[in-house]
């Protein structure tokens, strides 16, 4: 019987810049779940490449004074590139494609040849605003405070001929698709997708540039290159051989059973792609699965902005499946999830190295400690074996339904359930204690039997995201072959009879987590890029700060706040002055009075803790100390400094 095809994609990855661990995510998800499709038997498709034309990446190979070509190859095939970073990442993609290949190319060049004989593409002349990082144009309606609704970054007024799609012509099929089947998930973006883009009306969509040369030229009107989101979104396609002769497998994958896709990029492929692939006369994909952004701080990661979080580093310090592992366990796919260096620490000491590296670490010791490593054919069973046994033979089938509805987090979350019961169960059972009595070594053989299944189950389960630790924890309890596979994940006893348990190294060694957020702030530091220099100031702008000499003539902290305290000082204007300053930490009010400062005095007034303050006195602060500016008491109150 021919075998159920499964056919899944990652977006394909901008190389503009090096990836970061969001990118990684969103890979490393959709490598688990390809892993557990082809454990269930189904023959999988899984794709990923590069998305390596538009104006961001000519521009960058400008700066860096090369050719586009050559900045792209370098950062998909140079060292530490993304070829480099799937690899290390045990990513198992059964195909990479870039949009640069040949056959992508020409594969391309006669898609938008066919929608433009068929009327779905048509000249005309666009007028908008343009956000480059994007590559996207928006109408001034769709800005949010003037700046691009995807990422907010600025964008710029552009005007060119160019050819359009008729997107507008799609979108009632597109409308009912969306919120008639299941095509797009989570439901949540359903309506967002609708509200915000169909439901205003779809405009038909610019699809060709003629303002610069680094992309896929439409063959039939030289100067114009093809929109690179229509060059992007049909990689899912002639990957398979889609108009092209390099590959043979579009009869066998298409259509796409999921698109897993950051939900930044969830309107191309929930409106436009759908749209397309209608004009082309396609069969749509089953569905199209917008996940949830990693964030830092509460902001999406990106080298603009400075706050990427760098996998290499983090795969090398903790071990590629450690952090596969994270990634997957601590957030729900479907949201945002904030990633910080404690929460991977503290998960990697949990789970990895308290519940699973000691569940196996400590059966396998007493295996081998009781038995030799070789349990004997004789075997008792007594409570509460029958309650962990249900919970073994339980499990596969919620976390299957778990992993069938993208929700690697819960699969996981149940798998560990059963972790800590069988832990617990060691507790309950006391195995030292029955190891006191040889009458007991039927009992004894019994628990560790338990405790063996338990393990294997759960290494079957957690294949599909930590792949080399699981195949060392199979190794050590010495299960292979049938005991392996995902039919023998349902069933209890699979472990055969003089299956040989050996000890291997520690799996997930605990990381001492003060210590280790130490390192990593100092690597982070060291990685970072220098703060630009700050911006020159003319010596016209800098006369304009008036700086006065002051004297204390009272100083009492502010009631109810930690921080201010409030200055009265002799500014030598004849009225006092009051200011109020965050020192509390650093200075006694007390200590203050009668002392020689210097403040802004021409800063307008603001309100603090529903007090007015009128300036702003001056200290200097490194290294988190902060000590006042005092001068020599003989200098008068109200010279100026200059
Ligand atoms: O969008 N957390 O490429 P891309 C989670 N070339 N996911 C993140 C993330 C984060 N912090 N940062 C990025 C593109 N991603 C297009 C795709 S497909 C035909 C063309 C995810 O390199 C992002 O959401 O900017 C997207 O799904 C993927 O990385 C690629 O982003």
């Amino acid at each position: 019987m021919e075998r159920k095809t499964f056919y899944i994609t990652t977006p394909i990855y901008y190389p503009s810049d090096k990836l970061h661990i969001g990118h990684t995510y969103c890979t490393v998800a959709t490598d688990a779940f390809a892993r557990y499709k082809r454990m269930r038997g189904y023959d999988v498709m899984f794709l990923t490449g590069t998305d390596e034309h538009g104006q961001k990446i000519e521009d960058k190979a400008k700066a860096k004074g090369v050719t586009p070509k050559q900045f792209v190859d370098d950062i998909v095939a140079g060292p530490r590139g993304i070829l480099d970073l799937w690899k290390l990442m045990n990513i198992s993609n059964d195909r990479f494609i870039r949009t640069t290949d040949d056959y992508h190319v020409e594969a391309i060049q006669k898609i938008f040849k066919k929608m433009y004989e068929n009327g779905d593409i048509y000249k005309g002349k666009y007028k908008g605003m343009y956000c480059t990082p994007c590559e996207s144009f928006w109408t001034e309606s769709q800005l949010v405070d003037g700046k691009c609704p995807d990422c907010g970054r600025e964008v710029h007024a552009a005007e060119e001929e160019a050819y359009f799609f008729r997107l507008s012509k799609y979108a009632g099929r597109v409308r009912e698709l969306l919120t008639t089947t299941d095509f797009l998930e989570p439901k949540s973006r359903v309506n967002e997708m609708v509200n915000n883009f169909i439901d205003p009306g779809l405009e038909d969509l610019c699809v060709s540039r003629t303002s610069f040369t680094w992309g896929i030229p439409v063959d039939f009107d030289p100067g114009h290159v093809v929109y690179v989101w229509v060059d992007a979104l049909f990689n899912y396609a002639t990957a398979l051989g889609y108009m092209n002769d390099r590959h043979h497998d579009f009869e066998k994958y298409w259509p796409a059973d999921v698109h897993v896709v950051g939900k930044e990029i969830v309107r191309f492929h929930s409106i436009i792609w759908p749209a397309m692939l209608m004009s082309v006369d396609l069969p749509l994909p089953k569905k199209v699965f917008g996940h949830g952004w990693l964030v830092l701080n509460g902001e999406k990661m990106s080298k603009s902005r400075g706050n990427i979080v760098d996998p290499y580093l983090l795969a090398e310090r903790y071990g590629v499946d450690a952090l596969r592992f994270f990634l997957l366990r601590t957030f729900p796919f479907g949201s945002d999830g904030n990633f910080t260096n404690e929460l991977l620490i503290s998960t990697i000491n949990t789970d990895l190295a308290n519940d699973l590296g000691n569940l196996v670490s400590r059966t396998t010791a007493m295996v081998l400690k009781y038995f030799g490593g070789t349990l004997p054919a004789r075997r008792e069973s007594a409570d509460p074996d029958g309650e962990l046994e249900e919970m073994i033979l339980a499990l596969r089938d919620k976390y299957a339904a778990a992993m069938d509805a993208f929700a690697p987090q819960t699969a996981l979350a149940e798998v560990f359930r059963l972790i800590s019961r069988a832990n617990k169960y060691i507790d309950e059972t006391a195995p030292w204690v029955l190891a006191k009595d040889e009458a007991n070594a039927a009992r004894l053989a019994g628990v560790m039997a338990h405790l063996l299944e338990a393990i294997r189950v759960s290494a079957i389960l957690l294949t599909p995201f930590m792949p080399d630790s699981c195949a060392k924890i199979f190794a050590q309890i010495g299960a292979e072959g049938d005991a392996v596979t995902w039919e023998a994940a349902g069933r209890f006893g699979a472990l055969p009879e003089g299956a040989a348990v050996t000890k291997g190294e520690t799996l997930f060694p605990r990381i001492d987590m003060a210590k280790e957020l130490e390192e990593l702030a100092k690597l982070e530091q060291a990685a970072a890029p220098a703060a630009p220099a700050p911006a020159p100031v003319t010596i016209d702008e800098f006369a304009k700060v008036k700086m006065t000499v002051c004297k204390v003539l009272a100083c009492e902290n502010v009631k109810k706040s930690e921080k201010l305290l409030k200055f009265t000082l002799d500014d030598g204007s004849g009225t006092p002055r009051q200011i109020l300053s965050g020192i509390a930490k650093y200075y006694r009010a007390e200590d203050l009075v009668g002392k020689t400062l210097v403040a802004v005095t021409n800063l307008p007034p603001r309100k603090m803790m529903g007090q007015e303050s009128n300036g702003m006195i001056l200290s200097a602060e490194k290294d988190g100390k902060l000590t006042l500016l005092m001068l020599d008491d003989a200098i008068p109150a109200g010279a100026e400094l200059c």
